[in-house]
């Protein structure tokens, strides 16, 4: 197969589905890009900082306090603010949005990002990753951007995405025309195609969910669970659980299987956030032929009240998410 970088990859997609397009997505996908590759840099060396003499700054106390989380959510910030396609961005880092006024950027375009996914696995050396969700401002450019403006249907996100610290870096996207995935060659500072048109197999083999919280559980999530470990007349399916939502997310749209954050009693809510993990994910999932659920409702059919909603999370084959929805529905869900 020739390489094809990711930039090559969207620009003949926007000729193919947006000729008129402006370049603004592109400006700002490229710097998405760039801020990945930065964070990327700095994660593969997580083990070296201390050995290297620590490029984070150092409090009063001789701490370094710049940790990767912030790091990767500062370089993030500053690279959308000033890429010129962005109005508002949202990160799971900041308490409140960030609203770039008129005068800094003419942008159409809202991010919302989850800077560094998964960072209580930096410390041992486990994949992390950045997750990315794209809105379009509705109203003109030349209106001051109102907060409010931030609470979007999910279902009206242009483009969605991660980016994998693994062994290697990779980069999945979606913009609504299936989902490519691109692993960065560090020979040459390129994300390359790698995985055309990824799938989610209808039905999988895996699961994915912390299990030791199952004294937290319902009955109804206690079945689902149940039924996956102790099939009536099947093979089990295999557990896997990284703790980083991109790692499940990823092993999940390459190998099928579901991958689960359900509520429980300590958070009714579940944990993960919809603008910056539930609603990413269930774009890419939906695009590549798989289904995402809060239990009841579909998460693309969601409209936060608050940017930082949690929602519960079931997600992956369809089969899979349909079977856990049937349980749910048995239990009197929805
Ligand atoms: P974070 O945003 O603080 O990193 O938390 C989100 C992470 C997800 O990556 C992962 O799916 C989940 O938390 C794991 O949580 P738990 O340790 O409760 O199983
Ligand atoms: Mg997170």
């Amino acid at each position: 197969m020739p390489e094809i970088t990711v930039t090559e990859h969207l620009l003949a997609a926007q000729m193919e589905w947006s000729p008129k397009a402006t370049g603004q997505f592109t400006s700002l996908l490229h710097d998405l890009i760039v801020s990945a590759k930065i964070i990327s840099r700095n994660v593969k060396q997580a083990g070296l900082v201390d050995i290297l003499g620590g490029t984070g700054e150092v409090n009063v106390q001789g701490e370094r306090v710049q940790k990767l989380d912030e790091f990767a959510n500062k370089t993030l910030v500053y690279r959308m603010r000033t890429c010129g396609a962005v109005c508002a961005l949202g990160s799971e880092e900041l308490e409140e949005p960030l609203i770039i006024p008129p005068e800094e950027s003419s942008g159409s375009y809202i991010i919302y990002f989850d800077p560094l996914d998964g960072s209580s696995n930096i410390d041992v050396n486990v994949s992390i990753g950045t997750i990315f969700s794209i809105y379009r401002r509705r109203e003109d450019a030349t209106e001051p951007f109102r907060a409010e403006r931030m609470l979007r249907p999910c279902d009206t996100q242009v483009a969605a995405g991660y980016f994998l610290y693994g062994p290697s870096t990779m980069m999945v996207y979606t913009t609504g025309h299936g989902v490519n995935g691109f692993t960065l060659d560090p020979s040459i500072g390129e994300f390359l195609l790698s995985h055309p048109n990824m799938q989610i197999a209808p039905r999988g083999a895996i699961y994915s969910v912390n299990a030791s919280y199952d004294r937290f559980w319902d009955e109804a999530t206690r079945e689902c669970v149940d039924s996956f470990c102790h099939p009536a007349g099947g093979q089990p399916y295999s557990l896997r659980y990284v703790g980083s939502l991109v790692a499940d997310f990823h092993r999940t749209l390459l190998y099928g299987g579901i991958f689960m954050y359900p509520a429980d009693t300590r958070k009714p809510d579940g944990k993960l956030r919809l603008m910056y993990e539930a609603a990413p994910m269930a774009f890419l999932a939906e695009q590549a032929g798989g289904k995402a659920t809060d239990g009841v409702h579909r998460i693309l059919d969601k409209t936060p009240l608050s940017i930082h909603e949690r929602t519960p999370l079931i997600i992956g084959s369809s089969e899979d998410v349909d079977h856990v929805a049937d349980i749910y529905r048995r239990h009197g869900r929805g």
